[in-house]
């Protein structure tokens, strides 16, 4: 499955799934790897830090240009066709395609190598508290593209005098080498905008329409009601490549220190979720990714922070279509000064900041963007790069607030930066104070150092619990502490008139590395999740279950 609806009736196009042959370097012995899938799941590969490649064959019947995507390749890849290298790309989290024009008739064969050893090339992905997986670990995408074929197209909902437009931007890209006059025809909620485009050789064109819709149902957690948003392009009225997108009309605003959904003030009951399940990795199977979402709206939660990277789309699907409401960040966690300072870091977070906004722009599941988890917002180095990063964002999208979940207690000089000022507090586990009264210090100084008057999240708090181990003196490390961990920061947080929303630190148990400290970690994993890996709950899930709950009583959104 690539996405969870039909993206194209005219453009020819297919998901290169199932077992690719594979080796993995310094090995002799060839494999048949499944693809999407994490080669950890191998019995010969279950720690295994390396580079592998994988390799298929495609078969033409006549010269095409051929447009590959993959969703996901961790971390690093590097892409062949016929041994010839025609992609590179950085980062497991973030989808990258290649086209190459006027491929001949016949068998091709197509190899795709993936890298997930740590080395200084790397500045995201870094021994960390989850896990870097290896493989192809999101689909991979075989499209057959006309000379003339639609890139990108972008939906903003506007709300205007009570009135719902839409503003539709659309790219096409000229492949031949010729002038070439098209047409191209949007279709949503029933009505046709049509528009002209001269597209001069081998270079984009863009158009951009602005239409009224005045019968439209908004996009809510309630009531998440979506549109398909058909775009085709035409020359001499035969219609030659298509592009479907599914959108939704919502607004998200601040006013003073909330943070409104349609106009009304909206709380984030939510859980931190790694993209990690017990037997498939960070390849995340679509089952598992529907029973996660079933459990968090079964705890009565409505949002979901995909910390701390951005996620497989298919995921992004589903919550537009729960009305779930999603906090997507860039790709970072926890770098030190020294750690921003590799070369390689602000092109790699810039590139995954690119990505993430011209590839979700769409979903209205996500109102905010996150970068830069608690990484040295404390200096003015740091600053400097927050701030670039800021700038990035709100170039690409004006739609959306901006947040940055920070850990610099009482030393962060960029809360003035950010429109949601965000922080992790982790009271009755790495501090002692009780929650409310280490709350309260920690909302008197962001007030006081650039936060005043914007909304507060607490963006992550919880305890760890070993899953099954129970003890009636409620020790640490029982499942009975951490639940009265996260019943005690439930009742400060809820319910504070300053913060607009706190999500638990986290949904399930996840595999961390087993380098540095992180390895001192009980089984090598994370375990702060309401449910351990295998998605077994431990008894915070009916805590927090309850405290969500009574919350989302008495404010419905
Ligand atoms: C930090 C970090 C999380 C996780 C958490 C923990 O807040 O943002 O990724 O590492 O601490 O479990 O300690």
């Amino acid at each position: 499955m690539i996405r969870l609806f039909q993206t194209h009736n005219i453009r020819r196009t297919e998901e290169l799934d199932g077992l690719w042959d594979f080796r993995m370097d310094g090995m002799e012995k060839q494999y048949r790897l499944p693809v999407p899938a994490c080669w950890e799941q191998h019995p010969d590969f279950l720690r295994h830090r390396g580079r592998g490649v994988y390799t298929r064959k495609i078969t033409l019947m006549r010269m095409e240009n051929l447009r590959l995507e993959f969703k996901g390749v961790s971390h690093t890849a590097d892409v062949f066709l016929d041994g010839c290298h025609i992609a590179h790309h950085y980062n497991a989290y973030t989808p990258f395609s290649v086209l190459i024009k006027s491929v001949p008739a016949g068998e091709h064969t197509l190899s795709v190598s993936a890298d997930n050893r740590f080395s200084p090339d790397s500045a995201l992905h870094i021994p960390n508290d989850y896990y870097s997986y290896g493989g192809i670990t999101r689909p991979v995408v075989l499209e057959r593209i006309p000379d003339i074929y639609i890139r990108k197209v972008h939906f903003t909902p506007i709300w205007h005098n009570g009135v719902w437009s839409g503003k539709i931007q659309v790219t096409l890209s000229n492949l031949s080498n010729k002038y070439c006059h098209a047409t191209v025809c949007i279709t949503l909620d029933g009505q046709d905008l049509k528009g002209e485009a001269q597209l001069n050789p081998g270079e984009d064109c863009d158009l951009q329409f602005v239409q009224d819709f005045l019968n439209i149902r908004e996009w809510s957690v309630l009531d998440p009601q979506l549109y398909i948003l058909n775009t085709v392009v035409s020359i001499d009225g035969n219609p030659i490549d298509d592009l479907i997108e599914r959108v939704g009309f919502r607004r998200i605003e601040i006013e003073g220190t909330k943070l409104l959904l349609n106009g009304k003030p909206i709380f984030l009951m939510g859980f931190n979720r790694h993209e990690d399940y017990a037997c498939d990795g960070c390849a995340v199977s679509f089952q598992h990714m529907v029973q996660d979402l079933d459990m968090i709206q079964d705890m009565h939660a409505n949002a979901v922070r995909t910390s701390h990277y951005p996620n497989d789309e298919r995921f992004l699907d589903l919550c537009d279509e729960r009305g779930i409401l999603v906090w997507e960040e860039n790709h970072a966690r926890g770098l030190t000064l020294p750690q921003m300072q590799n070369p390689n870091f602000e092109r790699q977070c810039e590139d995954c900041i690119r990505e993430i906004v011209e590839n979700h722009y769409n979903h209205p599941a996500i109102i905010i963007w996150g970068i830069l988890n608690e990484c040295a917002s404390e200096t003015d180095e740091g600053r400097r790069m927050y701030e670039k990063q800021y700038t990035q964002l709100r170039m690409l999208d004006v739609s959306r607030p901006l947040t940055s979940a920070t850990c610099r207690h009482f030393q962060d000089i960029c809360l003035d930066l950010p429109d949601v000022v965000s922080y992790n507090l982790y009271a009755g586990w790495y501090e002692d104070e009780r929650a409310a009264v280490r709350n309260a210090r920690e909302i008197e100084w962001v007030q006081a150092s650039g936060g005043a008057d914007k909304p507060i999240i607490v963006s992550e708090f919880g305890a760890g619990a070993n899953y099954g181990f129970r003890d009636r003196s409620h020790c640490k490390w029982s499942e009975e502490y951490q639940a009265d961990v996260l019943q005690e920061n439930l009742c400060a947080y809820l319910y504070d008139p300053n913060l607009t929303g706190a999500f638990v630190w986290q949904f399930a148990d996840c595999r961390v590395s087993e380098e540095l400290w992180f390895a001192r970690r009980a089984r090598c994993h994370n375990n702060k999740g309401v449910v351990d890996e295998y998605r077994r709950p431990k008894l915070a899930y009916d805590v927090v279950k309850a405290m969500f709950a009574a919350k989302a009583a008495n404010c419905p959104f």
